[in-house]
């Protein structure tokens, strides 16, 4: 060959080479954990790996409902976040992917039981205490009482001072409906959250939206998980945080692998990666105060004490079976919110 043909053949060679780069690896991830945390994780994840990440935050119910209704054709990847709950109802009607993590042996075995109670197609990242928070001066300003247990919110008083998400959209407030069921049984938990229902002044989609509500001074109460009433205070907000003097449910935020995840490779690196502790620590840069799973992640000197709060033996299995949670949200819907306020 001459060798100013061969020059040219070259020269060929490499123009075609620029012109079809390598497919970039990309990462659909829904999240739904608070939104400063999920942009997070997701820039966090693109520095660690070099693989893109496209993130949707949605609220865990609503999540839930998306990977369902995309079930024929999914275009998540990794749903990462939110109550365990709607997580183990995915588990069980197979949404979501079997997985064992070689990361599994650092976690906490709360967070392991629930990968074990799901045929591992989920597991616990994270978990918090459900409680709620009021705005001080709103309380002082109506000459209102202090509140210190569940039953408090049915105060008269009360009428119009309290919100909540609606259990349909949002996990923390299906964790709230579950916990009256399993605290007081279910003819008066039901009775309890007719009670608040009377007292309630809207029902939020997300559920973290209450205690930020309360903060700016819009409602009085907000019904939230209690590191979420945490996260405001410490944001300078005059907001107290309560653990309700009954006891409480909590919840074991979690993460699962959609079935049929067009990055399945992807999609495992990003689950090892958010068990690790450098993942995990993240979480103190945008003042999110659960609890991480990850024996060796560090928990914020000011997350609330799960130890000191009096937790319910929630039944996880039982509420997040999807028979269940179907039930109680069909129920909560023809019982609760049809009534008048
Ligand atoms: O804000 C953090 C957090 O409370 O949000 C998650 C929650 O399920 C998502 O919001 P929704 O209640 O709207 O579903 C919790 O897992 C998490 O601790």
């Amino acid at each position: 060959m001459k060798k100013q043909t061969f020059i040219r053949i070259a020269t060929v060679a490499i123009a075609g080479a620029a012109a079809t780069p390598i497919a970039a690896a990309n990462l659909t991830l829904y999240c739904s954990a608070q939104e400063e945390w999920c942009q997070l994780m997701a820039r966090g994840f693109e520095d660690a790996t070099g693989i893109n990440v496209d993130m949707t935050r949605k609220s865990s119910g609503e999540t839930f409902a998306q990977v369902k209704a995309e079930e024929a054709n999914p275009k998540g990847d990794v749903w990462w976040g939110g109550t365990g709950d709607p997580h183990l109802q995915a588990a069980e009607e197979e949404l979501t992917e079997p997985y064992v993590s070689p990361m599994r042996e650092q976690l906490h075995p709360w967070a392991i039981a629930q990968a074990t109670s799901a045929g591992d197609r989920t597991i616990g990242i994270y978990s918090g205490a459900l409680g709620y928070g009021y705005n001080t001066d709103l309380l002082a300003a109506e000459n209102l009482s202090e509140p210190s247990c569940w039953k408090d919110l049915l105060k008269p008083e009360f009428k119009g001072h309290v919100q909540m998400a609606n259990p349909n959209s949002s996990g923390t407030a299906y964790t709230t409906l579950a916990t009256m069921v399993q605290l007081f049984g279910e003819d008066e938990g039901f009775e309890f959250m007719k009670g608040l229902h009377a007292n309630i002044n809207q029902y939020t989609k997300s559920g973290s939206a209450p205690i930020k509500a309360a903060a700016l001074g819009e409602t009085t109460i907000g019904i939230v998980f209690m590191h979420d009433a945490v996260a405001q205070a410490v944001a300078g907000f005059p907001i107290t945080v309560v653990a309700p003097c009954e006891g409480t449910g909590y919840e074991i935020g979690s993460m699962s692998i959609i079935k049929g995840a067009r990055n399945l490779d992807e999609a495992k690196q990003f689950y090892d990666w958010a068990l690790s502790v450098e993942a995990q620590n993240l979480a103190l840069q945008v003042n999110a105060f659960q609890v991480p799973s990850n024996i060796g992640a560090e928990t914020s000197d000011k997350a609330p004490d799960l130890s000191s709060i009096k937790l319910i033996d929630y039944d996880f299995k039982k509420y997040g079976s999807s028979d269940e949670r179907k039930r109680l949200l069909e129920k909560w819907d023809n019982e609760v919110s049809v009534l008048p306020q």
